[in-house]
């Protein structure tokens, strides 16, 4: 079952203290791992009492844990919904107790607007168009020429940034790339590094001619390093690879030249979402969705940028 703890906080400005129910994905990442750690800390820093459960990727987790909260009467409910459907009875439910609900990170598909107050996170269409224009950078600066064959790992089947970060390099590439760009092998790796690895060894097998790769995270890029160096190849000059999301270990594969160029996600929303829970809990109206500010880097500003890198 899912792992649920909860710690009280260290005493709010006065009054019953705060408490927020946080359902998170899992911790199938090192971004997952550094967003748990943002939202444990910020609720901290904000003398919330947080109850906090990990999903361990599974939408009944989530659920069953968005139902528990809702049983606590918690203030606030904020999750990072690890698929975009199948949320609309649970948070009927949270609506029919008067309980908000934030969505963190990934969105959801719903025909109801008002079953959530608002989405905390990136915007992964625009991600997957800027790992698009980027890779345009990287192949100039391998001087790379004629036709180029992409593989592409996809994240979790059905959760918002693999939808999105497809559709949008999709975007991308119809737009100016439809005579010389095309993914002739694309699947999901799960987010994960083992999924990765698996899945880069088999397109390795079926298309032995792969030019590029674009993985929806770093975790499924280093996976698939490993793959690569075992099929014999040069990760980062054999096969080109951007990625995803600018976690520790990615930056450090950029800074050994085996990924070149990583498009930025941030993890740490957790004081967006403090305050933000805050002005929901007394009814103050709020953006329908707050981004978060990220950028993009080049293989030749890795070494420069790891020491200040806060995730
Ligand atoms: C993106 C987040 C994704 C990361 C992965 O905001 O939902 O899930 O890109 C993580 O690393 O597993």
């Amino acid at each position: 079952s899912s792992s649920t703890s909860s710690d009280g906080g260290s005493g709010g400005s006065g009054g019953k203290k705060l408490t927020l129910g946080f359902s998170q994905v899992g911790s199938e990442s090192g971004w997952r791992s550094a967003n748990t750690d943002s939202v444990k800390s910020a609720a901290k820093e904000a003398g919330y009492t947080l109850k906090f459960s990990d999903a361990q990727q599974k939408q009944e987790n989530q659920i069953s844990a968005i139902r528990s909260f809702i049983a606590q009467k918690v203030d606030v409910i904020a999750f990072s919904p690890v698929v975009v459907t199948g949320w609309d009875a649970v948070l009927k439910e949270a609506k029919a107790k008067k309980i908000p609900v934030v969505l963190t990170d990934r969105s959801v598909d719903t025909s109801d607007p008002s079953l959530f107050v608002t989405l905390v996170g990136s915007d992964f269409t625009d991600e997957g168009r800027r790992a698009a224009k980027i890779l345009e950078k990287v192949l100039e600066k391998a001087g790379h020429k004629g036709p180029v064959k992409i593989a592409q790992l996809e994240g979790t089947t059905g959760a918002a940034p693999a939808i999105e970060r497809a559709k949008g390099f999709k975007e991308v590439m119809d737009a100016d790339h439809k005579d010389d760009w095309k993914i002739v092998v694309s699947q999901t790796g799960d987010f994960t590094r083992a999924g990765g690895k698996q899945v880069m060894a088999a397109f390795l097998q079926s298309n032995p001619d792969i030019d590029v790769l674009f993985a929806h995270n770093d975790d499924m890029g280093i996976g698939a390093i490993q793959a690569i160096e075992a099929a014999g190849k040069k990760p980062g000059k054999d096969i080109l690879i951007v990625t995803v999301d600018g976690v520790k270990d990615g930056f450090v594969a950029m800074s050994e030249g085996k990924i070149n160029a990583i498009v930025e996600c941030n993890p740490l929303l957790g004081p967006q979402l403090m305050e933000v829970v805050q002005k929901v809990k007394d009814g103050e109206t709020v953006e329908r969705w707050i981004k978060t500010k990220e950028s993009d880097f080049m293989q030749d500003q890795a070494k420069e940028a790891l020491p200040t890198r806060k995730y």
